[in-house]
């Protein structure tokens, strides 16, 4: 009794007894999407982290406000678009992936591209000060107020601090991109069925890497915030059309054309 009491039931349990050959065919999945989230994760944590205090300057901040409001808009899209290229990578070597339609490759990074960008976020942020890496230091929501648009950034600092706050491992942190990415129920994919059965396969996964780690209560807190990662990126999508609305020219002729094909 003392055993159960240890040992949780856990529905996965039953599949290993019934196919054990399977257990490594998920450990080989979690394997090859541990890879290449590291290979397409621009730093190390160990870099990131001595890097840690180096903040910009008061100097520095007002040279960031004084920029105009498309300046800023456009330094950030280029910003974003380069993390964005990352995510893509990624997605390319998540197993199942590239055996989509190109369709449907298009279809979930239209819509999860942003939202892995905002989950890997947590690897960048420091929650001691709540500043984030960009441009080289680590800036605080300060740093951004010629985009006029502090609610985002607020929302997007939020997001982070709660993500930071979920202490995940890199092997689950790659485990949650890929489900962020890999979801069945995103508008215009030709085969449903297909992304589904990806989309399981990457559940089970992570389902096993938190049983493993013994840290089953975790699915459902990162279930919760995927759904704040899509209210995030419709906040987003509202932004990037009030901005093209009033700076068209800016909106299309200054912005990376990868940010233009997946947002605009
Ligand atoms: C996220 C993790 C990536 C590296 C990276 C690059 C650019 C950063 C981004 C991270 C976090 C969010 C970020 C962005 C540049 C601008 C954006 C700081 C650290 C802020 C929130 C402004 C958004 C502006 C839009 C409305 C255009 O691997």
């Amino acid at each position: 009794h003392d055993l159960m009491a240890l040992h949780p039931y856990n529905p996965l349990d039953d599949l290993y007894n019934l196919y054990p050959h399977s257990l490594r065919n998920i450990d080989e999945l979690c394997a090859s999407i541990v890879r290449s989230h590291r290979e397409t994760s621009q730093y190390r944590l160990e870099e990131l982290q001595a890097l840690r205090w180096k903040v910009f300057s008061r100097e520095e901040i007002q040279a960031y406000q004084s920029k105009t409001v498309d300046e800023m808009w456009q330094h950030c899209a280029v910003r974003l678009t380069d993390a964005v290229q990352y995510v893509v990578e990624f997605a390319k070597h998540v197993p199942g992936f590239r055996m989509l339609s190109q369709n449907d490759q298009i279809a979930l990074l239209k819509t999860g591209s942003m939202e892995v960008v905002l989950v890997r976020m947590c690897r960048f942020f420091n929650t001691v000060n709540n500043t984030v890496f960009f441009d080289g230091k680590f800036a605080g929501t300060e740093v951004f107020k010629s985009l006029a648009c502090n609610d985002l950034i607020a929302a997007v600092f939020d997001f982070a601090h709660g993500m930071c706050a979920l202490k995940l491992t890199e092997q689950q942190l790659a485990l949650f991109s890929a489900l962020v990415l890999l979801n069945a129920d995103r508008p215009s994919l030709e085969d449903r069925g297909r992304v589904q059965r990806v989309q399981r396969s990457v559940e089970l996964g992570l389902t096993h890497i938190l049983h493993r780690d013994n840290q089953d209560s975790l699915m459902h807190k990162l279930h919760q915030r995927m759904a704040v990662l899509r209210s995030l990126c419709s906040l987003h999508m509202e932004k990037l059309r009030w901005f093209s609305q009033r700076y068209p020219l800016a909106a299309h002729s200054l912005f990376p054309p990868l940010y233009k094909e997946l947002f605009a």
